[in-house]
């Protein structure tokens, strides 16, 4: 009986191989026992990946270029044997030996600096697959007529293809490619080695192992349906690959377009073969979600082809590597090992049976572990839930390795001794790397040490100012100058554009990154103005970066309030709505710590009220009672103090702990725009960190206006609540920037809106901690001033007011009519807190 032969249960019609010449079944464990341990390096390199240079891109080789490669070699001529019936070469494990060579002097050469010797090693691995590909072609020329012929065809092609991207990925580590090409080698060989070496050899494979596994028997179009899908497959890849190559989209998007076609008409006849018999085993069940992926991938690919230029498609590529590397092809070569090792191991029926059981040994867990983590790796989720993600990965694949060297160990019978050291060793191996590591962090290092960023200068800034990077990368900078005037960009390291005139562009190439790096506009003036940027270093930073926790880390230099907000940034709504009738108030308001954007792209945890800062804004008339229930769903204690109310504050005014909640009832005696503020020490902290709102107590016999706004003033403090960093800059009194509700020139990129000769009524409030407005619209007058409960300016006089003045805590209104359609600025005439950010904008319309 031949290993392929063995079969577990009722076995319908299978293809049954002729005897090969040797037994086979050492050859097996020897061969698939290279798999496992690169699928256990893999493994290794997940959990130590911060300890390793360039990470993810080893890990993205030892699996694809150690695991998925060798099980390519090892199983398509392995099929190639049984389906043509013919005797295996004589040179297999040779071969065998060359490739792992090979492939590890890639991975020491590309990650160690050697590029030359990364090149020729890549060459390698070529000629060795190359090898394999023509000992494909000899034993298909000289079997017999097989109903299977076809597979080897598709070995063939997909050897061809991984000649074609392991060309590709040998010059591009050899590192003498001009950049230009790069970009589109880099996508050209990421497609033609996924879809092409992988791809078709998994394709090829699933027309025979997909009805093995199901246990059924073969559907009779399969061999018609599998030329047709061949005939697209590969001029469709070919034609993606010379796309991409010479940046020529639409053919890299027809390309894309074939292939998935040909997918479809492959997996037609896999899907007649379920309706006859449903998946039914382990192997089936996560091969079945391979495939599922791989469907899901291919279309996702089409879209980002079709949607990205020219020199972004490579990057852009990234969210499908978990869809492909995870979803597709580990589901795949774990479904046909869970299927294939025992048989081809051997060791009689018991042994089989025993083996089976191992493998297949809480499955359905490690089936569910994989398939949620591709997602949470795929997705633009926070940081700790990509761990979450990683985290099962190591579930899905290490319990499979771990499975699968117990096999290999029982069925050889090694001594018990042998096998409790080698046990002992793996086991130390994964412990030591957990421990020294501190858990799998995935890092957003640039693929292959090389990293391409678009840098923009316009509006007397350099965009982005802050780019970092691992050492050792090489960055690209695509410079372009979107001003009207003129810029350029110098490097504190030498490198520097042209001055560059309006729409133009330059590119700046850098040697390997080994610090931090200055750049800036060398025009008179534009240094000083802002025009400046930074390199930074990823790693040495990292103290800094911990101290501002989820706040990106800025300085007070760095922000840039003309950027673009970020996507999905609403205003806090200004417009003030009319008091709610009745003279009762019930009101309640939560204290709680959430990430607010504070500037244009910079965002920071704010202690709130009800989650805004400020926090809601409450309307009422003389004489209303408010009642206010207050809980604190924050981390620490809070309390609130209602100017608007006389009381005394030994009970309302207490501070409640996470959790509590009080009740706080006032009754408005007096008219005016009143401050509200949490009351707990340090009060400075609770209130510099956005714990502050307004209520408005109309005056009597306020007059009707067409639009009434309110703007409340605060300073904005970067960094961690309560961090030394910050609390120094408190107390020193220096804010990093003020604020009108809550973000800095937050309406400069949402202005107000009014219409020409419409009355509009601001109301103001100055909730400091530390300073007062000096309230100014750019353009207009106020006709009428209301401040601290009593008029300074009456409408209808001809005296007019230029400014309305609040110390912090105080507040007003004041009135205006705009004259005509245009863009009118509001902003604190401090002018310096004006410039930093107490700016926004009203857009009179006709
Ligand atoms: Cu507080």
């Amino acid at each position: 009986m031949t290993p392929t032969d063995v079969r577990i249960g009722p076995a319908p019609q299978v293809f049954s191989p002729g005897p090969p010449r040797r037994p086979r079944a050492s050859w097996h464990s020897r061969a698939n026992a290279i798999v496992v341990g690169w699928l256990a390096l893999t493994v290794l390199a997940v959990v130590a990946q911060h300890r390793l240079p360039e990470p993810r891109w080893l890990v993205i080789h030892m699996f694809l270029l150690g695991a998925v490669t060798n099980a390519i070699v090892i199983w398509s001529e392995h099929f190639a044997v049984a389906l043509l019936r013919v005797r295996a070469e004589r040179w297999d494990l040779i071969r065998l030996g060359a490739l792992n060579a090979a492939v590890v002097t890639v991975l020491y050469g590309a990650t160690g600096g050697h590029p030359g010797l990364a090149a020729a090693a890549a060459g390698g691995v070529v000629a060795a697959v190359a090898w394999h590909v023509s000992a494909l072609i000899r034993m298909a020329r000289h079997a017999l007529p097989s109903r299977f012929g076809h597979v080897i065809a598709w070995y063939i092609a997909a050897g061809v293809a991984l000649v074609t991207g392991g060309t590709l990925g040998g010059l591009m580590v050899s590192q003498r490619v001009p950049w230009a090409w790069h970009e589109r080698m880099h996508a050209a060989h990421a497609e033609v080695n996924l879809l092409g070496w992988v791809g078709l050899t998994v394709l090829g494979t699933l027309f025979t192992l997909w009805p093995t596994i199901l246990r059924t028997r073969v559907s009779d179009w399969v061999g018609v349906s599998a030329r047709w899908a061949l005939r697209l497959a590969v001029p469709g890849l070919a034609l993606t690959t010379g796309g991409l190559l010479l940046a020529v989209r639409w053919a890299a998007v027809a390309g894309l377009a074939a292939y998935a076609a040909a997918v479809a008409v492959a997996l037609a006849p896999l899907a007649e073969t379920v309706r006859r018999r449903r998946p039914h085993t382990p192997a089936a069940w996560v091969i079945a979600a391979g495939i599922g992926w791989f469907e899901i991938a291919i279309l996702t690919d089409v879209v980002i082809v079709a949607t990205h230029p020219q020199g972004e498609v490579a990057e852009a590529l990234a969210p499908l590597l978990p869809l492909v590397i995870l979803g597709f092809v580990a589901q795949i070569l774990l479904g046909a090992l869970t299927h294939l090792l025992p048989v081809v191991l051997g060791g009689g029926p018991a042994r089989l049976k025993a083996n089976v059981a191992l493998l297949e040994r809480g499955w359905t867990v490690r089936l569910a572990a994989a398939n949620l983590a591709v997602p949470l790796l795929a997705l633009p989720l926070p940081p700790l839930v990509s761990l979450a993600g990683w985290g099962l990965v190591l579930v899905a694949l290490g319990s499979f390795v771990v499975l699968a060297v117990a096999a290999l160990i029982l069925t050889r019978r090694p001594s018990p001794a042998l096998t409790g050291v080698v046990a002992g060793c793996l086991l130390t191996a994964v412990a030591v790397a957990v421990a020294t590591s501190g858990g799998p962090e995935p890092r957003a290092t640039a693929t292959v040490g090389r990293q391409t960023v678009e840098v923009t200068l316009a509006d007397m800034r350099i965009r982005p100012g802050t780019i970092q990077a691992a050492p050792g990368t090489r960055l690209v900078l695509h410079v372009v100058n979107r001003d009207a005037q003129h810029h350029d960009l110098r490097l504190a390291t030498g490198e520097h554009t042209p001055l560059l005139g309006p729409g133009e562009s330059a590119t700046l190439q850098l040697g390997p990154l080994t610090r931090d790096v200055e750049g800036w506009c060398t025009v008179a003036g534009h240094r000083a103005a802002g025009m400046t940027m930074r390199i930074v270093l990823l790693g040495d930073h990292s103290a800094h970066a911990h101290d501002t926790g989820a706040a990106m880390t800025h300085n007070p230099a760095d922000l840039d309030l003309t950027a673009p907000m970020s996507p999905g940034w609403k205003p806090y709504d200004a417009t003030l709505r009319p008091a709610p009738g009745g003279t009762e108030h019930h009101v309640e308001i939560h204290a709680k710590e959430t990430d607010l954007q504070v500037a244009p792209g910079v965002r920071q945890r704010m202690w709130t009220f009800d989650g805004t800062v400020p926090g809601p804004v409450l309307r009422g008339k003389v004489g209303d009672v408010f009642t206010i229930t207050f809980v604190n769903d924050g981390t620490m204690g809070h309390g609130i103090d209602f100017h608007a109310g006389a009381l005394a504050p030994d009970r309302p005014m207490r501070t409640i702990q996470p959790g509590e909640r009080l009740t706080y009832r006032f009754r408005a005696n007096r008219a005016g725009a009143w401050l509200y503020h949490c009351s707990t020490m340090p009060m400075l902290q609770h209130i510099a960190n956005g714990m502050y709102g307004a209520v408005i107590i109309d005056p009597p016999g306020l007059p009707r206006v067409d639009r009434e706004y309110v703007l409340v003033q605060g300073e904005l403090y970067l960094g961690q609540p309560g961090s030394a960093a910050q609390v120094a800059k408190l107390r020193d009194g220096r804010p990093d920037a003020w604020m009108f509700n809550g973000t800095a020139a937050g309406y400069d990129h949402a202005p107000l809106t009014a219409r020409a000769g419409e009355r509009v009524r601001i109301w103001v409030v100055a909730a400091g901690p530390g300073s007062g407005t000096a309230f100014h619209i750019v353009g207009a007058q106020f006709d009428t001033a209301y401040k601290e409960g009593a008029y300074l300016l009456h409408r209808g006089g001809t005296g007019g007011a230029q400014v309305l003045d609040l110390a912090p805590a105080q507040g007003g209104y004041v009135e205006t009519v705009f004259p005509e359609p245009g863009y009118y600025p509001f902003v604190d005439h401090d002018v310096l807190h004006g410039e930093a950010g107490a700016h926004g904008m009203f857009q009179v319309t006709e």
